[in-house]
């Protein structure tokens, strides 16, 4: 197989290390843990994306999530059009921003209220300072492996790229603020329970990707997440989903919508900007009412709910109420996983695939992969080769073990069938 040409990347990418470490801008994107020089992208339409050197791949990164209705979506890039012509930001409320903020109450029942923010990031952190105002206490707990954006509270036992880099403890975030995060075991319900008995009435919530996309895929245990609904309950804490990933990805109201399970906040991103940079956090009106200039609890951001992104947001949303939008998405990821299934139980390669929808990981190890512990056990090697393997056939997925993979609304039946003879070649060179 012709190794791909990637003069123009290269050539890019040792300027840019001149003048941004690392040559980018989110350290996830480097390819350090696969290997090899980052493509640096030039244009995307529909399900491919075109590289520098002129290389076309079927896209299943999908910007990490938010690409679902595919890349360029002509009622997006019109929507986008539209705005910027009344100019790109005013600091001042608009209406745009009441109709997403409707769209996204629409899809989220347990949302009351909603504020909208730039990025996933700033909506975990705004949600946690929201629920450490509104109960009074100043701990909280995350899962080992999740990730939810690099705000300092955050960044303990991180996922995502902290995972991949080994940095799960960031250094910069002082010992006297991480030893308020705790850290439970994802599927564990004991070590949930066990926090609460060494820290009863100091909790203010139980922060959770509902279904993890940042150790790569994991899928809750039947009764884990309603274990923590009732857990949250009985000790006066709030429960907190972050569902920048699985909003509107696992379904259009998310997780909470597949599980039935009401949290107390939600934290969304990545899809509900269509691509643009926008977060949001809503939910209970009590708590959400704790937020300046209601309530005590500081919050603020000059481009939030900036029109361009708000646009993008509405324009992405709006083609995703349409009726069977879930249905088709989960038909073609139905039709992938049976494909690449069938590879790698030919290939006798040991892999393990969990998948929620149109959302999945592929692990290089025997299975299950239940938590971060059995997500860690992968072999990170052969998963490089794997993906060098596709990229060479045309392929681009994650360059990381633990991520997700994302089928988009834009992917046909032929761009399917063509990553999954790229699997097959990929996996007949191991
Ligand atoms: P951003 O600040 O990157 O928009 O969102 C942070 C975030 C919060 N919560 C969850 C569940 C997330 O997955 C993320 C960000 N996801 C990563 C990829 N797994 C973003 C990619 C990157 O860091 O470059």
């Amino acid at each position: 197989m012709a190794r791909l040409e990637t003069k123009q990347s290269k050539k890019l990418f040792l300027a840019a290390k001149k003048i941004i470490p690392g040559g980018v801008n989110s350290p996830v994107r480097a390819f350090r843990s696969v290997g090899g020089t980052p493509l640096f992208i030039a244009r995307a339409k529909g399900a491919t994306v075109t590289d520098v050197d002129g290389n076309v791949f079927l896209d299943y990164v999908s910007s990490w999530g938010p690409m679902i209705l595919g890349h360029a979506h002509p009622k997006v890039v019109s929507a986008i059009r539209g705005a910027a012509g009344k100019g790109t930001s005013y600091g001042a409320p608009t209406e745009g921003e009441v109709t997403l903020a409707n769209l996204i109450r629409g899809a989220f029942p347990s949302i009351s209220k909603v504020r909208l923010v730039s990025s996933g990031t700033e909506a975990a952190m705004s949600a946690v300072r929201l629920a450490r105002g509104f109960t009074g206490r100043d701990k909280i707990v995350k899962f080992e492996g999740c990730y939810h954006g690099h705000a300092d509270s955050m960044l303990v036992k991180a996922g995502s790229g902290a995972l991949t880099f080994g940095q799960p403890d960031s250094p910069g975030v002082p010992a006297d603020l991480a030893r308020h995060t705790l850290t439970a075991t994802f599927n564990d319900v004991a070590s949930v329970r066990r926090l609460f008995e060494r820290n009863r009435g100091k909790i203010a919530a139980v922060v959770v990707e509902p279904v993890p996309g940042n150790m790569g895929v994991v899928l809750p245990a039947p009764g884990f997440l309603d274990a923590l609904r009732k857990i949250t309950r009985q000790e006066g804490a709030l429960l907190v989903f972050d569902e920048v990933i699985s909003g509107f990805r696992v379904a259009f109201g998310g997780a909470q919508e597949l599980f039935g399970i009401a949290p107390d906040l939600t934290v969304l991103g990545k899809i509900i900007g269509g691509g643009l940079p926008v977060g949001a956090f809503g939910g209970r009106g009590d708590v959400m009412d704790a937020l300046s200039p209601v309530g005590p609890v500081y919050q603020a951001g000059t481009l939030s709910g900036n029109p361009l992104a708000v646009a993008a947001g509405i324009a992405c949303l709006k083609e995703l109420s349409r009726k069977g939008t879930y249905g088709k998405l989960g038909e073609k990821a139905d039709y992938l996983a049976e494909g690449l299934h069938g590879a790698f139980a030919k290939s006798g390669v040991p892999t393990w695939t969990n998948r929620v929808g149109s959302m999945w990981t592929t692990f290089f190890r025997k299975g299950p992969v239940v938590d971060y512990a059995s997500a860690k056990g992968s072999d990170t090697a052969a998963y490089a080769k794997y993906f060098h393997g596709l990229l060479d056939r045309g392929i681009y997925t994650a360059p990381s073990q633990f991520e997700a993979g994302f089928v988009s609304l834009a992917h046909t039946r032929k761009d399917l069938d063509r990553t999954i003879a790229a699997a097959r070649g990929a996996l007949a060179q191991f």
